[in-house]
């Protein structure tokens, strides 16, 4: 049986990585077999990409070459990664897919919604996520979370863009949340990392109808 496609979205600093690496866990201890990986890159074609594109030596090129460049690394990912992944029984957990490309790439604003569609509509194709995770925090609690990982390091390609790209990206996942209700689930990321992950525990159960205890838990009762 094919696995389960679920991807988390949001902006910088939101939680994804944390929370992605928790629901692997919990899956696991339900005795699923998880591939955790993320975008772009997750495969080592994609990864080359990664660094092209973060670096910011794409970015003289202008956003739809960027765009086209993440789609690049998504096909490859698909590919290699994700799909023999799925048809294995495997269940995938990505950090970011096509949603941060519409929401990223579209709200710098440059890049036409036909192009990310054709580009979707190439590379994704019916592949579309069982679930998608949206962690919300507003703008500025996240620009400070990931300045305060980062440390003395340089900000990316994106994390170096103003507040008002941020903002406006956050309301980007919200209307993307809004227009497809039956993919999405937003989950407030403001709350202590535990209470996300049990959020988000919760959204993940009830889609895929699983016991809430772990197998070992299970076994012992
Ligand atoms: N991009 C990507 C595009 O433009 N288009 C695309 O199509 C794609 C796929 C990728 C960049 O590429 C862009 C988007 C991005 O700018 P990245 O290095 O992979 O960049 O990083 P991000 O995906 O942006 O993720 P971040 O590393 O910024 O943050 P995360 O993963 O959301 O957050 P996380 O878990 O690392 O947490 C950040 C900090 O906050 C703390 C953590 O401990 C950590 O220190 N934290 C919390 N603190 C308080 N409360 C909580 N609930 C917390 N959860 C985590």
């Amino acid at each position: 049986m094919r696995g389960r496609f679920i991807t988390f979205e949001g902006g910088e600093g939101s939680g994804k990585s944390t929370q992605t690496a928790a629901l692997a866990q919990q899956l696991r201890a339900h005795g699923i077999d998880v591939l955790l990986t993320r975008e772009p890159g997750g495969s080592p074609g994609a990864e080359i990409i990664r660094h092209v594109i973060l670096s910011g030596a794409a970015r003289p090129f202008g956003t739809d070459v960027e765009a086209i460049l993440f789609a690049a690394a998504r096909d490859d990912h698909l590919r290699v990664t994700i799909l023999p992944a799925l048809a294995a029984g495997r269940w995938v957990i990505c950090d970011r897919f096509f949603d941060s490309t519409r929401a990223y790439q579209g709200a710098l604003g440059a890049v036409d919604p036909q192009l990310i569609r054709s580009l979707e509509r190439v590379t994704v194709g019916d592949n579309i996520p069982d679930l998608t995770i949206m962690l919300d925090v507003p703008a500025e609690t996240g620009m400070t979370r990931a300045a305060a990982r980062r440390g003395a390091a340089h900000a990316d390609r994106f994390e170096a863009e103003d507040l008002t790209f941020h903002r406006k990206l956050r309301e980007t996942f919200l209307d993307i949340a809004r227009q497809e209700p039956q993919r999405c689930v937003v989950i407030d990321g403001t709350q202590p990392p535990q209470q996300v992950e049990e959020a988000i525990w919760g959204a993940v159960r009830d889609r895929f109808a699983l016991a809430d205890a772990p197998i070992a838990q299970v076994a012992a009762s």
